[in-house]
């Protein structure tokens, strides 16, 4: 989704952007563009709705070719999708703007560009860019101006990416809470919104950063802050290889997916959370007269996708204080529920074309709730389609059968929700500001929590041979729990349970012996000292533990029980996201040492399609 490529260079650049647009094609998107400034000055613009197939069927019916050019793939938020949407978007016949993002403020900018005498021809919030550049560049002298003066007066979320079609020699990017990279070359720079789109052309690499606004030239590339002060910001050179869409130096698709979740993470954050609060927008043009009528969420979802609904529950409950309910869809589906009054229906699903989900929203659409909502990795989908309102975890292509990355993006993209509910209803602005930076700060602990891999490997030689495991955990550990035990039985064949750890001495205590190794996840929170007593009650019935732990809840290693330490400083809003990592990968070890099939694992299939 949203997918951003810019080349200025000695060449035609128009391979080098429809290339970089194919490589961000996993992204999802509805329609797509490209505007060059061709051989006679002139600025050529080619858009088409669907595949990066229909842009290039446009360009061999009329050719162009150019040394400057920019190219967008859309996934629409604001307006619908056509052709007149599709990005670029361009003001008097030479300013050439691409757009990631959403601007909050569009409307009264609007207004007053009409007013200016501006015509526009699409109903995006992007077009006012492109008309705000081309009025600030009659009296700023030059582009790079032109647009630090028309960003300074957008709220919201942007990448932009800018030329002028009678100056076609720079680009002009600037950037706040949407990625952007500039790539370097020999006598030629490249922009993109991810490496993945330039890896054919460059592996160095700068990384902008927010508010920071780039004039890009072919020799040279000048940096300035929000301040307009000139920065210089580091070069990296990337270690990908440009076949990294592929499975590359990993042994499974799943535990490159594993790894790819620190960047998945942060792709769903992008563009959706501005400093301390969470754009509404994000959700669909409608979520604006949606949310506020919320006063509960019904949650209907299958596998891996139910049990992150179970974790947004405390999310909805804790954080926003409304009531939440969740339910695998094979049961709501023919259950005729009973809906109360400005319930939200809100069901997730990967590939947005889970049969039982699906028909449980068409279900739903009949039965009075206030809204419909997708939480879904697909923008194509069924699923998103024909929900009032989505939003999109940007987790990439999934490859591996068991879920991993689409798992937690739907965590990620869960809390957002929660956040967007907990602003609309009020909660004091210090909660809420603290739990934006919690998320925020999600990307940076899964990488942390991802050096745990060699330990867990080795604690992984320990369960090779079991027949079953049991996993506990209490509050929203306990949906972590279901998903390791999930993930375990998927890849590894083991019989493995989850039960909330105050249930064991009502049945599944019977079960536990000294060949049944036990699973606890223990978060420093509320219910720790709750969860150390059921933990006692196992250990003395002789079950080997096999506790992960965060520093300091006191769990000592010995004689029957070991402490996998978790990264320091989880709060409890990170911790079922976090704690998830560990289980992914233990259940990924086992399997290998099981020599299973791990990304395809029998009887199994990605996108289940039939109920
Ligand atoms: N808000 C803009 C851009 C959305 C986007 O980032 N798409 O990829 C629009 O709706 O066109």
């Amino acid at each position: 989704m949203c997918g951003i490529v810019g080349a200025i260079a000695p060449r035609d650049v128009t391979p080098i952007l429809i290339e970089g647009l194919r490589r961000l094609e996993y992204r999802g998107y509805d329609s797509t563009g490209v505007a060059l400034v061709d051989g006679n000055g002139q600025l050529a613009l080619r858009r088409a709705v669907g595949k990066v197939a229909r842009l290039e069927e446009k360009l061999t019916a009329a050719p162009c070719s150019g040394a400057i050019g920019i190219a967008h793939s859309r996934w629409a938020t604001h307006g619908g999708v056509t052709e007149a949407n599709a990005h670029p978007h361009v003001s008097g016949g030479r300013i050439a703007v691409i757009h990631n993002g959403i601007i909050e403020n569009y409307e009264p900018l609007r207004a007053e560009l009409l007013e200016r005498g501006y015509v526009f021809q699409s109903e995006t919030d992007t077009e006012v860019i492109a008309h705000l550049i081309h009025d600030c560049a009659k009296t700023a002298g030059d582009l790079t101006r032109a647009v630090q003066q028309a960003v300074a007066r957008l709220t919201g979320a942007y990448a932009i990416v800018v030329f002028d079609a009678q100056v076609p020699d720079r680009i002009v990017v600037a950037r706040i809470a949407s990625p952007l990279v500039i790539g370097l070359g020999e006598g030629e720079n490249f922009v993109a919104s991810d490496v993945q789109a330039l890896l054919p052309e460059t592996r160095r690499f700068i990384f902008l950063e927010e508010g920071d606004v780039a004039d890009i030239r072919r020799d040279t590339v000048e940096i300035f802050n929000q301040q307009g002060e000139a920065v210089t910001r580091p070069e990296h050179v990337s270690s990908l290889s440009a076949d990294a869409v592929e499975r590359g130096e990993y042994a499974h698709y799943m535990l490159k997916e594993i790894y790819e979740q620190p960047r998945a993470i942060a792709d769903t954050l992008s563009e959706r959370i501005v400093g301390d609060h969470v754009l509404e927008a994000a959700f669909g043009p409608k979520a604006a007269t949606i949310l506020p009528q919320v006063m509960q969420v019904h949650i209907v979802a299958c596998g891996t996708s139910y049990h992150a609904g179970l974790v947004a529950r405390y999310y909805l409950e804790q954080g926003a204080r409304i009531p939440c309910t969740v339910e695998v869809a094979s049961e709501y589906r023919y259950r005729n529920p009973v809906v109360s009054p400005n319930t939200l229906f809100l069901a997730i699903s990967q590939s947005g074309e889970t049969a039982d989900t699906l028909a449980a929203l068409r279900e739903a659409k009949k039965l009075g709730y206030v809204a419909t909502a997708a939480i879904c990795n697909v923008p194509e989908s069924s699923l998103v389609r024909e929900a009032d309102l989505s939003l999109m975890t940007r987790a990439g292509p999934e490859v591996g059968v068991a879920s991993t990355k689409a798992f937690t993006t739907q965590l990620a993209a869960l809390s957002l929700l929660g956040l967007a509910v907990a602003q609309r209803r009020g909660i004091d602005r210090r909660i809420t500001a603290l739990y934006a930076r919690q998320i925020r700060s999600l990307p940076e602990m899964v990488e942390h929590t991802l050096k745990l891999d060699a330990q867990i490997k080795v604690w992984a030689e320990q369960f090779a041979d079991k027949h079953h495991a049991l996993f506990l955990g209490r509050g929203p550990s306990y949906p972590i729990a279901l998903e390791g035990a999930l993930k375990l039985k998927e890849i590894s064949y083991i019989h493995a349970e989850a039960y909330p750890a105050g249930e064991l001495k009502h049945g599944p205590l019977a079960l536990v012996d000294d060949d049944m190794p036990v699973i606890a996840v223990a978060p420093n929170d509320r219910l720790l000292e709750k969860l150390k007593s059921n933990l006692q009650e196992v250990r003395a019935r002789g079950a080997r533990l096999f506790v992960f732990a965060d520093p300091n809840t006191g769990f000592e290693p010995g004689d029957g029980i070991e402490i996998m330490t978790m990264p320091d400083h989880i709060e409890p809003l990170q911790s079922p996201l976090l704690y998830t990592i560990p289980l992914q990968l233990l259940a990924y070890h086992v399997a290998v040492l099981r020599g299973t099939d791990v990304d395809q694992p029998r009887n199994l299939a990605k996108s289940v399609t039939v109920e």
